[in-house]
């Protein structure tokens, strides 16, 4: 029996005792019994037992959910802490993505200009004819003045361009007079420049040379050809060959 059945029968009861009072002082008669009473009080009791029992629960609960409602706050306010985390860290990377960009972006300014410096003079020497040959001779200019960039390579008087790019070169020489000379700049296996000496009898001090500006592909070979039967004097300071890298193409 439930508790509205409970109270229902407590109400029943109070009005049939009301009604029994009337009608007690009308007729004299009693319609509830003592025993029946008292049993009545003893279900109230018990039904007040339980009522004090779910209130008591209910607290505990309400005691739990507060608990509960604490724990959540507190776990709230560690995701909002740890998101604000996650922001930062996320601002720090992108701080360091764009100094990395900014890094490389330099690297390679630096690795164009590096690129560009590309600049050699070397002489050939010993005082003495070189040549003549019974078929051309590629000179090397052993003698480095000057050299950047490490496209000159003097064992081989072979010059390999490093880049796309518009040239100098110039060559000059000694003649010596003994022997005709015939130098030509050569570009792979094509002649893009020429100087030529007669050998005379009242003239053996001439000096010559040629220079210009000549466009190369990178990995072009540049060189000075001594052609056939033809000679050059050797001296540092008078047989020469240069070239620098006007700009890039
Ligand atoms: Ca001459």
């Amino acid at each position: 029996m439930n508790f509205t059945t409970w109270m229902l029968v407590l109400f029943c009861g109070l009005t049939l005792a009301q009604n029994d009072v009337n009608e007690t002082e009308i007729s004299g008669e009693t319609k509830l019994s003592f025993p029946e009473m008292s049993l009545l009080l003893l279900e109230l009791g018990a039904v007040k037992a339980k009522l004090e029992a779910v209130e008591t629960k209910l607290k505990e609960t309400e005691s739990q959910v507060l608990v509960l409602n604490e724990k959540g706050k507190s776990l709230e306010t560690k995701l909002e802490g740890t998101e604000s985390q996650v922001l930062v860290l996320n601002e720090k990377d992108k701080s360091l993505e764009t100094k990395l960009k900014e890094t490389e972006s330099q690297v390679l300014v630096l690795q164009d200009k590096e690129a560009t410096k590309v600049v050699f003079s070397a002489g050939i020497g010993g005082s003495v004819n070189i040549g003549p040959f019974t078929t051309p001779k590629t000179l090397a200019y052993t003698t480095v003045i000057t050299s950047l960039g490490n496209a000159y390579n003097q064992h081989t008087g072979i010059f390999v361009a490093p880049v796309r790019g518009i040239y100098y070169f110039s060559f000059f020489y000694h003649a010596g007079g003994g022997y005709s000379v015939t130098l030509r700049l050569m570009k792979n296996n094509q002649i893009v420049l020429e100087s030529t000496d007669y050998k005379t009898s009242h003239d053996a001090a001439d000096n010559g040379g040629n220079a210009g500006l000549v466009e190369l592909q990178q990995r072009d070979q540049v060189y000075v050809q001594l052609y056939a039967n033809t000679h050059v004097w050797g001296n540092i300071h008078t047989t020469t060959f240069s070239g620098f890298l006007l700009h890039k193409v």
